[in-house]
């Protein structure tokens, strides 16, 4: 009897571990929700089984793979059965290992403790194996379809056409800036005398919005012109390689699972900015945070760029070093040299490239958590050390500008600013709803400055806008008219906005959350959401659904008009279904 019940629950363990494999390798949100169900319903049945009878540890193995696999697989696929899917089996398992102790032989507590932690150790060992095992196979092999061909034509046919003399470029991107921690946009005690000079001899967007709440894949937007769904960056990018911090790297493997499609950066067949502009003969430089990917063809060098002096992560993950290349500079840099580190690097690339036309992207690593302020400006802001460390930041901006001034090079360089997101845990959101990681304008609706002679001069413009379209609008600048035609740019050319040829945009302008859900569709003043996490921190766990604000008289999305305009919302409803629609039907 016992020998035969042994052999069901074996058979019933590699039934599982099977079953987690084939559902996978499927990867369809429905199949992920029934296998939690059954999981849950399994689970149940094994504990009711320890209440009744005695079980060996290895009898709780199936139920190991289940639990642990629903939570991988949850992962993995990204879907949202999160708190559920993580929280119960957990819990179940947790509860039968407990009453598994308790049935145990009274007398004999030691041996009863040795068997308890035996079997624990033996199945978390094998799970772990298993699903670590599962991951790196994920790492290496992203399933997507490759757009390679067309990437190469289109570059070849730039490269046919170089051009020796356009103008110059200096697109800043700066980490978690709030829209309010611009004094030009909102009240704030943060004094940033060269980026404010900027704007008011440049042009300032009021409704700029980056193409996502979080840091890598608004920077996929930003370098491609696209939305992230195309290139199956659905989330934050963690560190593929080890910190030897045990913490930093679970963190790691357990984020970078998010990925669907095994893509864990901006993959090589993406056309960026920087590889658009290197075909036409521009010298390409970036500095400072990359974080879209970590290594082979994700690195900024195998994106365009000739050169790159930074960091491939966020300045609280680990390991936290700056590369020069591919070359590991400096291996745990001291963040409060970093302002510092950056400007002289950014002054380099102007002196050494100062006889070409040059594309430098300065994505500055702040003012996101944890700020830094180097000697000379901590404790100088009324802001705080947030405030120290932009502060130091525009006073590195101040030598930048003097350097392009200084070499006759300022009435010929395009000077773009923005922010890759909203402000996180410090920062203004100028009183916009939401912060990062929100799809609500505090989330995305970020400062952005365009300077250059053939610009608008000191103009404001309250036009809806959004880093993808900088994409079109630099190539434009830099007389390349011809965009990829293998694949479609969201982004549009905002340039007759910014000469001032125009004054207005149709525009529509989709919303995805940090977890690469489409949530959202703008067209011109309306902003619809079919569903969306509520940005209130006490009531993070409720869905807002359809939601319809008036931007122009309600910036701050306070007032759903759903039901005042219900052909709009119908409309932008249909529309926006049939956007996310395509989006999954046809991705890239
Ligand atoms: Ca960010």
């Amino acid at each position: 009897m016992r020998a035969k019940k042994r052999t069901r629950y074996e058979t019933l363990s590699v039934a599982s571990l099977l079953l987690i494999i084939l559902l996978f390798a499927a990867r369809k949100p429905i199949l992920s929700a029934i296998y939690l169900l059954a999981a849950c319903v399994i689970s149940i049945v094994f504990v009711v089984k320890a209440f009744r009878e005695r079980l060996e540890p290895r009898q709780l193995l199936p139920m190991a793979l289940l639990t642990g696999g629903v939570n991988l697989f949850d992962l993995l696929c990204g879907y949202d059965l999160n708190g559920f899917g993580q929280g119960l089996p957990a819990l179940l398992l947790a509860v039968t290992l407990g009453l598994f102790l308790w049935k145990q032989d009274k007398s004999n507590w030691k041996k009863a403790m040795k068997r308890c932690i035996g079997g624990f150790t033996a199945m978390a060992m094998l799970a772990a194996t298993v699903f670590f095992m599962m991951n790196v196979n994920v790492r290496v092999a992203p399933r997507v379809r490759s757009l390679r061909e067309g990437h190469d034509a289109y570059l070849d046919t730039l490269r046919r056409e170089r051009r020796a003399d356009g103008p110059n470029v200096l697109l800043i991107m700066m980490d978690d800036m709030g829209y309010g921690d611009l004094s030009l946009l909102a009240e704030t005690s943060i004094v940033l005398p060269h980026l404010e000079a900027l704007a008011q001899r440049g042009v300032l967007m009021e409704q700029f919005y980056s193409s996502n709440p979080a840091c890598s894949p608004s920077r996929f937007g930003c370098m491609t012109g696209r939305y992230q769904f195309r290139g199956h960056v659905s989330t934050v990018f963690f560190p593929t390689v080890s910190s030897g911090d045990i913490v930093s790297d679970i963190m790691s493997l357990f984020f970078n699972s998010l990925f669907p499609h095994g893509v864990q950066g901006i993959l090589g067949d993406e056309i960026t900015v920087a590889e658009a502009l290197h075909a036409a003969g521009y010298a390409t430089g970036a500095f400072g945070k990359w974080h879209l990917g970590d290594y082979g063809e994700y690195l900024p060098g195998a994106q365009g760029f000739d050169y790159f002096y930074g960091s491939h992560y966020s300045n609280d993950m680990k390991p936290y070093s700056y590369y020069r290349n591919d070359a590991i500079d400096r291996p745990a840099v001291d963040q409060r040299e970093i302002n510092r580190i950056l400007t002289d690097e950014v002054l380099a690339f102007i002196e050494e490239n100062k006889e070409q036309p040059f594309f430098a992207y300065y994505a500055s690593p702040w003012p996101h958590d944890p700020v830094s302020a180097g000697d000379g400006f901590r404790g100088t802001s009324k802001a705080g050390l947030y405030g120290d460390c932009l502060e130091e930041f525009d006073a590195g901006l101040g030598e930048i500008l003097a350097k392009l001034e200084a070499e006759g090079l300022l009435d010929n360089t395009l000077i773009l600013f923005t922010s890759d997101n909203g402000p996180w845990f410090d920062g203004s959101a100028g009183g916009l709803r939401g912060r990062k990681n929100n799809n609500f304008s505090g989330g995305q609706q970020v400062p952005f400055i365009a300077a250059h002679p053939s610009l608008l001069q000191g103009v404001r413009l309250n036009v809806p806008a959004m880093n993808i379209d900088l994409f079109p609008t630099i190539l434009a600048f830099c007389g390349i008219d011809a965009l990829p035609e293998d694949r479609p740019i969201d982004g549009v050319n905002i340039l007759p906005l910014l000469t001032g040829e125009i004054d207005s945009m149709d525009r529509e302008l989709f919303f995805i959350s940090g977890t690469g859900k489409i949530t959202g569709v703008l067209q011109n003043e309306y902003k619809y959401f079919e569903s969306m996490r509520s940005e209130n921190a006490a009531y993070i766990t409720t869905t807002l659904r359809k939601r319809l604000y008036r931007l122009d008289i309600d910036r701050n999305e306070s007032y759903n008009v759903y039901d005042l305009y219900p052909e709009q919302a119908r409309r932008m409803e249909i529309r926006l279904a049939e956007f996310i629609r395509a989006a999954k039907d046809s991705p890239r």
